[in-house]
């Protein structure tokens, strides 16, 4: 690529930062107008991502914004609520005002979400070498970690178990469907037309009930371990935290911190994904029904983006990856999920749609691995669906058409980061 941009990628910038610029609310950057008016825990993180070149000081807005909702036990939570509007379930569901752990000054969810954060912050520093704005936060990240090490440890593996669905963000994949049906049968009667078309099945109703359950339990660790019922080891999740305990370690110098306990944490991530996950790919582990889930998902491709991943393993990875499996039958990347399950839906949110996020966590771990044409063929294939389609929440993997919200954050954040790639060469 030269180092100057096509006229296209010009107006296609442009429209992404417009569209950043109206989800803004002067203090954080809400996922789409409408549908989701308050901030989101891992979209923040890939807003700050994509801001990193273009916005570096909204990024770290974003960023401290986000943190501002942090637990005193270091849990950061899924949703910090900003606004009064609705949103179903709001501040009345979570009452986190109820709560010692929780922040007095904002209202917040009681779940967590996948902890991408210290490597947003490792990109800012790479990419504006702020190392005052690392030490500001460190603490923070660190206190992140521990949570996850100690509260979330729940099989003992050294993995962090999510205790929802919602923690894992892909809120509908086939990875839950297991776990689920464990459930009891709930209705609660509640219907919300939006929520409908995602969750048909009512679905909706257990994740309801089971984010109750953890709520009257006063989102205690000691009812985690002992009796919530929905307890999953998630190969994206743990990888996420892996590939963000790695950007501690190398953060950690920069704030007078030692780096050895977050390679350690690492080492440890590493370790239990090969042990207790791997099955000729990364499945989701239900702790509860203590087996593999069979299905594979694009969670499934999560353990690549940590840098020390065994080059035998990666080969594997992207050998399933690149079938027709995944990205080898769909004319977009990625499915999220593999299409010939059963469970495969081209139209149902996170069970088979194509999604900015994941794209780009892929394509962020074929660099890390040296993979430069699978790294260029994600960021040309996810620039065609934008292109095509616009800042769409998730995209036919077929036939590249939008779905779900217009004017998604993150989609266009990430544009931003994948434009200034092909720019940068
Ligand atoms: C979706 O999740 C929320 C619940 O947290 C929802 O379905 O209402 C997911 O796609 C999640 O990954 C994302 O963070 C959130 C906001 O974009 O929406």
């Amino acid at each position: 690529m030269e180092g100057r941009p096509a006229v296209d990628d010009v107006a296609l910038e442009r429209e992404a930062l417009s569209v950043l610029e109206s989800n803004w609310t002067g203090t954080a950057t809400v996922p789409a107008p409408g549908l989701y008016p308050h901030q989101w825990s891992w979209d923040s993180a890939f807003v700050a991502i994509g801001l990193a070149r273009h916005r570096p000081e909204r990024a770290k807005a974003e960023l401290m914004s986000l943190l501002r909702g942090q637990w005193a036990n270091g849990m950061l939570p899924h949703i910090v609520f900003h606004t009064p509007e609705v949103y179903f379930p709001g501040p009345s569901v979570w009452r986190s005002q109820d709560q010692a752990e929780a922040p007095h000054a904002v209202l917040t969810s009681g779940l967590t979400a996948p902890p991408l954060h210290a490597l947003a912050v490792w990109w800012l520093w790479r990419h504006t070498g702020d190392e005052a704005f690392v030490r500001r936060v460190f603490p923070a990240l660190a206190a992140q970690h521990r949570y996850l090490a100690t509260a979330r440890d729940l099989g003992g593996s050294g993995l962090a178990a999510i205790v929802h669905p919602w923690e894992s963000g892909m809120d509908d994949s086939p990875a839950w469907d297991e776990p689920l049906a464990a459930l009891p049968e709930i209705r609660y009667g509640y219907r919300n037309i939006d929520l409908e078309e995602r969750h048909p099945d009512s679905a909706h109703d257990r994740y309801v009930w089971l984010a109750l359950r953890y709520r009257n339990a006063g989102y205690g660790a000691g009812y985690l371990r002992d009796e919530h019922p929905f307890a999953v080891e998630d190969p994206m999740f743990n990888g996420i935290w892996l590939a963000a305990s790695v950007a501690l370690a190398e953060l950690a110098p920069l704030a007078g911190a030692d780096p050895a306990p977050h390679a350690d944490q690492a080492d440890r991530i590493r370790a239990a994904l090969a042990e207790r996950l791997w099955d000729g790919c990364f499945h989701a582990r239900d702790l509860r029904g203590d087996r593999l889930v069979p299905v594979c998902t694009v969670g499934s491709f999560g353990p690549l983006l940590d840098p020390h991943l065994p080059a035998e393993r990666v080969g594997a990875m992207i050998e399933v990856l690149e079938s027709a499996r995944f990205m080898g039958a769909t004319g977009y990347p990625v499915p999220s999920c593999e299409i010939r399950a059963g469970q495969f839906d081209r139209t149902r949110y996170w069970r088979g749609p194509s999604w900015v996020n994941t794209n780009w966590l892929l394509r962020h771990a074929a660099g890390v691995h040296g993979l430069q044409q699978l790294a260029q063929l994600l960021t040309t294939g996810t620039l065609r669906l934008v292109r095509q389609a616009g800042f769409r929440e998730c995209f036919d993997p077929f036939d590249g058409s939008g779905r779900g919200c217009r004017d998604f954050s993150w989609s266009a954040a990430l544009t931003l980061d994948l434009l200034a790639d092909t720019v940068d060469g």
